[in-house]
């Protein structure tokens, strides 16, 4: 297996999606947002190669390691606003949380589909790819051969170590997206072929998924050119509809699935993971501040109760990732529901 190697890159425009009228913005029936945006926009082209693999995978683990599976995805997602893409909206999001945290489920027996923005950080890779070094720091000359300097090289080794085990398990499988559409669409196609893994799929969505978007009905081909708009632009986005009632209710109602809520507003984080937890009746919500994501974290459940996970200042200060006390308690929360699935069976 060759996780790393794609044939396809999700950063490149769809040539075809710019301004198609045959599409008509509000079809006549009554459907629900998501299904609207989903007859309204055009999956990527690639996508049948990624349930492909995506399928592969599943059955792999299916069938022959038995391993829970989990699908993390991670990183921000874009807005174009032309179809040749010259600017987008973005976030702030680096992948952090998705990267760590896929760490620790490999580390802790789950298989991974890593469902990531394209060149934000990887399990593995993000200990070197990211840093404020050059990769070239981390080496040195000896003997006119190059070797990895003695500052980085043990700790390298433990990481080449976890990052073979999970290439040579087949446990781990990265799959990119750019913008906002392809994000939706992959994370359909992964979730309908992860239901036939019934309870032992788990999702656990952190990635930073734009609100807001432009409907490619209304997406100019080309760059937008200054000289059409009187020097000013303004840009009239459409909300992202809720998918994750869609995930919860339609395309693996068997799995459990976690969601990530962000605020900057401490005292509102509880309330809008509650309602969250309402208005998707999905099992478990994760808040966090923009401020101190990498020092605490709150697991919220629909029955109300608040558990919050800390670092100490010890912790943080020597670089402890708050991941390693976050991920064994989604497992145990996952196993329970797995044997709450197994009693309704039996
Ligand atoms: C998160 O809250 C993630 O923990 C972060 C991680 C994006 C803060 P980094 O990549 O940051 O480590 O720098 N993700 C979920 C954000 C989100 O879009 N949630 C939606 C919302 O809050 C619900 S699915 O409405």
């Amino acid at each position: 297996m060759s996780p790393l190697k794609k044939s396809f890159h999700t950063s490149n425009p769809d040539a075809d999606t710019a301004i198609d009228r045959t599409i008509p913005d509000f079809p006549a029936a009554q459907i629900s947002d998501e299904d609207k945006y989903f007859k309204n926009h055009k999956p990527p082209s690639y996508l049948p190669e990624i349930e492909k693999e995506v399928a592969n995978f599943v059955e792999f683990h299916q069938n022959q390691s038995g391993k829970n599976i989990v699908l993390v995805t991670s990183g921000g997602t874009t807005v174009p606003l032309e179809n040749n893409t010259v600017r987008f909206i973005d976030n702030f999001s680096a992948g952090t949380r998705g990267a760590t945290s896929a760490e620790y489920f490999l580390e802790n027996g789950y298989a991974v589909i890593f469902l990531h923005r394209e060149f934000s950080l990887l399990p593995y890779s993000r200990h070197y790819s990211h840093t404020t070094n050059c990769f070239l720091d981390y080496m040195t000359e000896v003997n006119n051969k190059v070797e990895i300097n003695r500052d980085f090289a043990d700790e390298m080794l433990l990481v080449l170590r976890k990052y073979k085990a999970a290439k040579e398990s087949n446990s781990l499988i990265l799959i990119p997206y750019t913008t906002v559409n392809q994000y939706l669409y992959t994370l359909k196609s992964i979730s309908e072929i992860m239901e036939r893994l019934e309870s032992k799929a788990l999702f656990y969505l952190a990635a930073a998924v734009s609100d807001f978007f432009l409907p490619q009905s209304k997406m100019p081909q080309h760059k937008i050119q200054s000289q059409d708009h009187g020097g000013k632009l303004i840009i009239d986005l459409e909300q992202v509809p809720k998918f994750l009632s869609r995930l919860v209710d339609n395309w693996a109602p068997s799995a459990m699935v976690v969601s990530f809520k962000l605020e900057t507003d401490h005292t509102i984080l509880i309330k809008k993971a509650m309602s969250a937890l309402e208005r998707y009746s999905h099992q478990l919500v994760i808040g966090n501040l923009l401020q101190t994501r990498k020092k605490e974290i709150v697991f919220v459940t629909p029955d109300g109760h608040e558990d919050w996970v800390r670092l100490t200042d010890e912790q943080y200060a020597q670089k402890e990732e708050i991941e390693k006390l976050i991920i064994p308690k989604v497992i145990s929360y996952h196993q329970q529901w797995i044997n709450s699935h197994s009693l309704k069976t039996e």
